[in-house]
């Protein structure tokens, strides 16, 4: 750092502040002269059923300033799985990024890493997945090295109290549903189709429709019951009228 001491000498401190100020000129200019011209990345598409792809320069690290995509696509109804095997990316600057789909779209990011952790593999639940690599203006390390092959897509058998968005693949706390918010990637789990209020008895009032006690359908305590009979006469219905106090969202008992 380009800082000094006060000196006791009035006339020394300016002398030595001339002398610090015209180094750190002198240092800036050298170190701005010696920085690696930017050579930008383009994206890579990956169609086959399975291979790999590196940061730019691997194993040698990467460069400033990168952009890069990796758009994956394999054959329908297959999906990607993603593997990293090797990881080393600035901590809190430089990141990779991993979405659902042929997009860099934020909402639909599964995981963003940065450090020298190897990430946990990932699966899109479609049968396209997008990776993007972003350096900043300093600092490099090795990058990353990663496989993908196409996978089967295996769907999640979600537990009662649990929606399953229309991916097949995610499970959510079902009181997210209609809430207003898109939880689902794909947002079925906001499908205004399936988001129409209906009438139930106070303890069951859940998520959009509690300002108007009602509730969605299928429900948060078992997603099989269809209408507003099946849930007041299922077990869990009148297992949650022996929960102690009022509850916008419907609880099990566990
Ligand atoms: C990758 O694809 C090739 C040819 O498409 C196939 O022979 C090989 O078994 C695949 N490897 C894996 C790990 O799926
Ligand atoms: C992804 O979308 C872009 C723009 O729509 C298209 O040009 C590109 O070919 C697509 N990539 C793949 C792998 O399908
Ligand atoms: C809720 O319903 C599920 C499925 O019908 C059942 O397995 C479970 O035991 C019920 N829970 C309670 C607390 O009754
Ligand atoms: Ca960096
Ligand atoms: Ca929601």
């Amino acid at each position: 750092m380009c800082i000094s001491r006060p000196l006791p000498v009035r006339i020394m401190w300016t002398l030595v502040w001339f002398g610090v100020v015209a180094s750190c000129l002198q240092f800036q200019s050298v170190s701005s002269q010696t920085s690696a011209p930017v050579t930008p990345c383009l994206t890579e598409r990956l169609t086959g059923d399975n291979g790999t792809f590196t940061s730019p320069n691997y194993p040698n690290n990467y460069p400033d300033d990168q952009n890069c995509r990796y758009e994956i696509s394999v054959s329908p109804p297959k999906v990607v799985r993603l593997t990293f095997t090797d990881f080393d990316v600035e901590q809190g600057y430089d990141f990779v990024h991993v979405y659902v789909g042929n997009t860099t779209d934020a909402t639909q990011e599964i995981g963003k890493f940065d450090g020298t952790n190897i990430p946990r593999p990932l699966t899109s639940s479609v049968s396209s997945m997008t990776v993007r690599f972003s350096s900043d203006e300093s600092v490099n390390k090795k990058g990353f090295q990663a496989n993908y092959a196409a996978v089967d897509k295996e769907f999640a058998d979600c537990a009662i109290g649990q929606f399953r968005c229309a991916d097949g693949v995610t499970c959510l706390h079902a009181w997210k549903r209609c809430d207003g918010k898109n939880d689902c990637l794909d947002g079925s789990d906001e499908d205004a189709s399936n988001c129409a209020c209906q009438n139930v008895p106070r303890y069951l009032e859940s998520g959009l429709c509690s300002a108007s006690r009602k509730m969605t359908l299928p429900n948060p305590l078992d997603y099989t019951l269809t209408t507003v009979t099946q849930v007041q006469n299922s077990a869990n219905s009148t297992a949650s009228l022996a929960l102690p106090g009022p509850s916008v969202t419907p609880k099990l008992k566990t």
